[in-house]
């Protein structure tokens, strides 16, 4: 789906902006580009493709299992032929050894990061694929996307994978821990996309308020997008469930979009984002039926071409 850009949200964006160091794209002039649209339809077959790498491994992609290590080198080895500078980072959790995937975009100003993330791992229970398949294959397709269009954005652009999130964000944390004072203080911003295609989908975007580094510029930046489809969005405090605590740990600005979980959709969420009242955003959370069929496609689609919209419009 494509993206009607709202002047009024620009302008309310500019300050923003301002306010907080973190420029959106039309700060950088009228050269700024525009986010391609993300088809649903890739992020899909990569749903499917994770899929069968978990029904092939036993049924899931969990932490010490081989159905992780197996999606690590599915999508390391497309990133690869993409033109990405790839790396696999090690630690042991829990006796097994663990694996973050992180992915740098050649060119754009290395003391400026803006990274991308969320976790790769399921829980042992099931495949895993709103849990999240949802985010990791609609960052690899935002992270194709940047290279098919030769993006080169002003900032130097980071995608990341997780290891073992669901043994409390064991990966981000090693991941950040590892990094000098000075690697984190490159770091501009960490975007987190946990669960994005839930069956009974909420919109949420990270509050700015709520989190502890929350980022304003970043929240109006992904409400921006959902304001151009006329969607209102409900700010959600995700805390320490997710991989963006680890970067808030560290003091580094923070945002992203959420689908929901075990939580009960509203009468009023319901009658403005539709679904169904009084049941679970994703009723298959953590069991063996979070499948390919646990999806809804049009939170899918439409939180990728939110991604894509903030990725574009923070590196600019
Ligand atoms: N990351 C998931 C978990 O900890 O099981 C679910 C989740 C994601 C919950 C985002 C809240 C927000
Ligand atoms: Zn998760």
């Amino acid at each position: 789906m494509k993206l009607r850009f709202p002047l009024s949200a620009v302008c309310t964006l500019a300050v923003t902006a301002a306010l907080t160091g973190l420029a959106p794209a039309h700060a950088a002039g009228p050269t700024a580009q525009a986010a391609p649209d993300i088809a649903v339809s890739a992020v899909q077959a990569d749903l499917t493709q994770l899929q069968s790498i978990a029904t092939a491994n036993g049924g899931n992609r969990a932490h010490g299992r081989p159905g992780y290590k197996a999606s690590v080198d599915w999508i390391k080895s497309k990133l690869d032929a993409a033109g990405y500078t790839t790396r696999v980072q090690t630690f042991t959790s829990n006796g097994a050894t663990g694996y973050n995937l992180v992915a740098d975009w050649p060119g754009g100003d290395t003391d400026n990061v803006l990274m991308a993330g969320g976790h790769l791992d399921s829980v042992t229970a099931g495949p895993g694929i709103n849990d999240n398949g949802s985010g990791s294959a609609t960052l690899l397709e935002v992270a194709l996307s940047v290279a098919r269009s030769g993006y080169q954005p002003t900032k130097h652009l980071r995608f990341a994978w997780w290891g073992a999130e669901e043994l409390g964000l064991v990966g981000s944390t090693r991941y950040v821990n590892s990094l000098t004072t000075t690697e984190r203080a490159k770091i501009d911003a960490y975007l987190n996309f946990d669960m994005t295609g839930s069956p009974n989908p909420g919109y949420f975007v990270y509050s700015s308020s709520g989190e502890p580094t929350g980022s304003a510029a970043i929240e109006a930046t992904l409400n921006d997008y959902y304001a151009g489809i006329g969607i209102d969005t409900d700010p959600i405090t995700v805390g320490g469930r997710s991989d963006h605590a680890a970067f808030s740990a560290a003091g580094i600005p923070t945002g992203g979009t959420f689908s929901g979980a075990e939580g009960i959709k509203t009468s009023t969420q319901a009658a403005k984002w539709g679904g169904t009242a009084g049941r679970a955003y994703d009723p298959c959370y953590h069991r063996s039926c979070d499948t390919t069929s646990n999806i809804n496609a049009t939170a899918l689609d439409r939180n990728a071409d939110a991604v894509a919209h903030a990725v574009w419009t923070l590196s600019q």
